[in-house]
């Protein structure tokens, strides 16, 4: 079996004479479809006759066997033998989830059963024979096709399976088709960042809202939720398998920015990228300094969530001492235990008090970090004044701007929170600042950074100076909506920017 295809085998055998009884190895989940003939399955404690069209799919360990019966030529059983956590994307892939194989196991049963009728056996025939076809080329390019045959041929037999118990479903063949297409498109370019339910549409010749429908209607899932999931499963498995830190993994999947991404993972695997790294990752031994840095990384991010700021202080100081990256520790300690204390306010697990102490171990965490960050001795490379505009008190991710800009050898003025767009305009003027940095969180102040743009306009000064915008709820289009010059989504890419926007005045 080639590289690629690890975790996947299809074979087809006919079963009559002595009863093969077999244990599905390997952890490996096992989807048989009776083809021809007929005969005796022995199941958990059953034994089921058989006959062709009949499906089954047998949770890893199951122990059981197809026999012939009487005179007759016995079953010829088409099986495919599959490693759901590598082959299987997200809770799928998890045999604790109840949404195990899509679903197609009852609670608590590992054995799935169910008698197809002509036209669904059609409708399933072809993705087992794709199955099998990809599995015996030599190649090592089909592994997404196999991905997603198997997934569709999974998410159908759920809706068949132990059919008693579930609600009947009225998904349409075309649907599945334009399903599967579009979980072909996933698992290939799931790394792209342009890749989006619009650009997935259009490659298939259906409006977005179409695509949409059909995924909420086949799996129950929207095409991000897919997509997200396809992108998280292979960043888990460059942790794994890989020594590559958050940055470079990042646009390996498609991803652009940080805490996006770690509040996604959070909530894909419950764990930070570190701690799901020391968990799994087999390549990192007790004593490497890789695995150290990555412990006290994730010790940062556990106590910022607590809002334990001595600790996170000394922590921190750890990181530093071991040798690591100091935007690593910004990145994959506090930021990351930010981002998770974010998500649990949005889902009111945490309240404000919670959060304000996190973000003031955040604060302390980081004034041990700001020298680091700080590179020293470059010269002033431009003026730049800085504030979360008016109504608004969040200043994380501003200070954090700030002091990527200070490294890059920009004077900063901080005009702190809750800044008027008069004082921004007025200190730009009165202090000679290249470029003016509106910093918003909440959605409801974003409109103040519409009125710098107006007032710089009004005071003359607009083509002095340069406006970039930034925080959570701003993009480039909302950038490009008001006039302002320059939007990032983060504070290193903020702080290049910046730069550029000096020297290009
Ligand atoms: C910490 C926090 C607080 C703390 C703030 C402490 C502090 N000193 O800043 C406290 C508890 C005080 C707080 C209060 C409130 N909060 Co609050 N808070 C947060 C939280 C959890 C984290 C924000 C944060 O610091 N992130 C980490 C930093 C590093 O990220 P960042 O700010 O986005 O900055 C990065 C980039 O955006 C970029 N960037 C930032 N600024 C700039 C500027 C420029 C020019 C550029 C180029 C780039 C850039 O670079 C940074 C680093 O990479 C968010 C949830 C979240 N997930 O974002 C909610 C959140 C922002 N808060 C929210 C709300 C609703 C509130 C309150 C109204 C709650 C209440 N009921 O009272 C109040 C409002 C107070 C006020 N008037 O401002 C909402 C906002 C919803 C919305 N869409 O408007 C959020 C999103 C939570 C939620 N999902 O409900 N909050």
């Amino acid at each position: 079996m080639c590289e690629m295809l690890k975790g996947v085998r299809a074979e087809t055998a006919t079963f009559d004479g002595v009863p093969p009884i077999q244990l599905n190895t390997e952890g490996c989940v096992e989807v048989d479809l009776v083809v021809s003939g007929r005969g005796i399955h022995r199941i958990p404690g059953q034994i089921v006759p058989c006959k062709a069209g009949d499906v089954c799919v047998l949770a890893p360990q199951t122990l059981h066997g197809y026999e012939a019966e009487g005179n007759e030529d016995g079953p010829t059983v088409t099986r495919i033998l599959f490693a759901p956590d590598l082959v299987l994307s997200g809770e799928a892939g998890l045999a604790e989830h109840p949404r195990f194989c899509y679903g197609v196991f009852c609670e608590g049963a590992t054995v799935a059963y169910a008698t197809l009728n002509r036209k669904t056996l059609g409708e399933i025939e072809p993705l087992i024979r794709g199955l099998v076809r990809e599995t015996e080329k030599d190649r090592t390019d089909c592994c997404d096709a196999v991905r997603s045959y198997l997934s569709v041929l999974l998410i159908i037999l759920s809706r068949y399976m132990n059919e008693a118990l579930r609600a009947p479903s009225e998904i349409s063949r075309k649907e599945r088709v334009l399903m599967a297409a579009a979980l072909q498109i996933v698992n290939e370019d799931f790394s792209s960042v342009t890749l989006t339910l619009d650009s997935v549409a259009a490659e298939l010749f259906v409006s977005p809202s179409q695509l949409s429908r059909c995924f909420q209607h086949g799996c129950g899932k929207n095409f991000s939720d897919c997509l997200r999931e396809v992108r998280m499963e292979h960043a888990c498995s460059l942790l794994k398998e890989t020594d590559l830190i958050v940055d470079q993994i990042l646009p390996q999947c498609g991803l652009r920015d940080l805490q996006s991404f770690y509040r996604s993972f959070h909530g894909f695997t419950g764990m930070t990228p570190s701690q799901y790294r020391k968990k799994y990752n087999k390549n990192i031994t007790k004593e490497s300094k890789g695995e150290k840095i990555m412990i006290i990384l994730s010790e940062i991010s556990e106590n910022l969530q607590k809002g334990k700021g001595k600790i996170v202080k000394e922590m921190v100081q750890a990181a530093i001492d071991e040798g690591a990256d100091p935007s690593q520790i910004l990145s994959e300690g506090l930021l990351a235990g930010m981002s998770v204390i974010g998500e649990k306010f949005k889902n009111n697990e945490v309240y404000v008090p919670e959060v304000l102490v996190a973000a003031r171990a955040m604060n302390m965490g980081i004034t041990i970090l700001k020298p680091h960050l700080v590179s020293s001795g470059v010269q002033a490379a431009g003026k730049v004044c800085i504030g979360t505009v008016q109504g608004d008190l969040h200043d994380i991710g501003k200070n954090i701007v700030k002091m990527m800009m200070e490294g890059k050898g920009l004077e900063v003025v901080d005009l702190g929170v809750d800044v008027p767009a008069e004082t921004f305009v007025q200190t730009a003027k009165e202090q000679g600042c290249q470029v003016i940095c509106c910093s918003a969180l909440l959605t409801t102040t974003m409109d103040v950074m519409a009125e710098v743009v107006k007032l710089a306009e009004a005071e003359g000064i607009r083509d002095k100076v340069k406006i970039m915008v930034g925080g959570a709820p701003i993009n480039q289009e909302f950038c490009d909506a008001i006039g302002a010059d320059c939007y990032t989504v983060d504070a290193a890419s903020a702080a290049d920017a910046a730069v550029e926007l000096c020297k290009s005045l």
